[in-house]
């Protein structure tokens, strides 16, 4: 019997084998599993299909059930992915999603905190995979509250404005800053990440509020957020676009990143390192330093260049737990 095939579906969402997928722009979700010579290629890989991938497959007959099932055979080459560790010392690595136009980088104006060396982490990653990266502040309804928070947004807005990032200001509560990132998010597959509990969930569902994702309140005893996204998973946005939901990711490491190699994804740090003495600088103990000099200066700011030798000094990157 000749089995039809199927072209250029677009993964949506992988729970455990089975996936789900769509041929986008229309939004008719349907199942599919792997073929058994994709599921061979896992190796080094967790997951080898990932959320955001384009697939190629055929329509399997149906077993007692007399339902058709999709059989993914082909993954099209990716225009770019973010990938981390896997959580467990395999060395095995993880894709977070694919073919991913815009990273969203969500902070928390209040609580919970990120800490710079997990937010500088993920923003190289970025730009080492080619994934341009946004810094979201979310709950700034709560800024005038708290002085405290004030001065954090303050401190988060100054640091990733000059390291060359936008920035922008929202609240999922008040809606406030909500029209301009829909108007960002049109016609994009947007990736929305940061730790649990800075509001990923409840950015969505303001920015689309057919979607009634979960969302949960921090924990008072910490101040962290709890996992209650568990999957990777994109959704329509009625305004247009498509974003992917992230489970809060703990640990964030980074894969196979030299020493010298490093400077080149922290934009600012590059840039001065052009007038750096010697050549091969990694702007640590060397004299001459351009980047140690606009970091005295104040010019890098100095959370930056924190991040930026703890990186260096462990490239592969421990876990930050948040
Ligand atoms: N004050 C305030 N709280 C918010 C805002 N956005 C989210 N929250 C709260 O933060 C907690 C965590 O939100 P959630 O969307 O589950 O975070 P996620 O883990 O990043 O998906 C919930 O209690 C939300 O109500 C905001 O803009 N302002
Ligand atoms: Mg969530
Ligand atoms: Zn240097």
């Amino acid at each position: 019997m000749e089995q039809q095939q199927f072209k250029n579906a677009t993964v949506i969402k992988q729970t455990g084998s089975l996936y789900r997928l769509t041929f986008l722009p229309r939004w008719e979700p349907f199942t599919a599993i792997l073929s058994g010579r994709l599921r061979l290629r896992e190796g080094k890989l967790t997951n080898p299909v990932a959320v955001g991938d384009r697939v190629n497959g055929f329509w399997q007959p149906g077993g007692n059930d007399q339902k058709e099932k999709a059989v993914i055979t082909e993954i099209h080459p990716r225009v770019n992915y973010l990938i981390r560790k896997s959580v467990n010392l395999s060395r095995q690595a993880h894709i977070i999603a694919a073919n991913i136009d815009w990273a969203c980088v969500i902070l928390s104006a209040t609580e919970p905190k990120t800490p710079f060396p997990f937010i500088d982490r993920f923003l190289v990653t970025c730009q080492a995979y080619s994934v341009p990266a946004t810094i979201i502040l979310n709950k700034t309804d709560e800024l005038e509250r708290v002085p405290q928070y004030l001065s954090q947004a303050e401190q988060y807005r100054g640091v990733y404005q000059r390291a060359g990032y936008t920035v922008m200001e929202v609240s999922a509560r008040t809606g406030a800053g909500i029209e301009l990132l829909a108007q960002h998010l049109k016609g994009k597959i947007s990736l929305l990440s940061g730790i649990s509990g800075v509001g990923k969930s409840a950015l969505a569902n303001r920015l689309d509020p057919q979607l009634h994702l979960k969302t949960a309140p921090i924990s008072l005893a910490h101040m962290t957020g709890k996992h209650t996204t568990t999957y990777y998973e994109m959704h329509p946005l009625g305004t247009g676009g498509y974003i992917i939901d992230s489970p809060g990711i703990k640990g964030f490491g980074l894969l196979e990143m030299t020493k010298e190699e490093l400077s080149h994804y922290f934009p600012e740090i590059f840039a001065a390192s052009a007038s750096c003495r010697f050549n091969g600088c990694l702007h640590a103990e060397e004299p001459g330093c351009a980047v140690r000099e606009a970091v005295e200066k104040g010019l890098i700011p100095a959370e930056r260049y924190d991040s930026y030798l703890r990186l260096l000094e462990d490239p592969e990157g421990g876990k930050y737990r948040i």
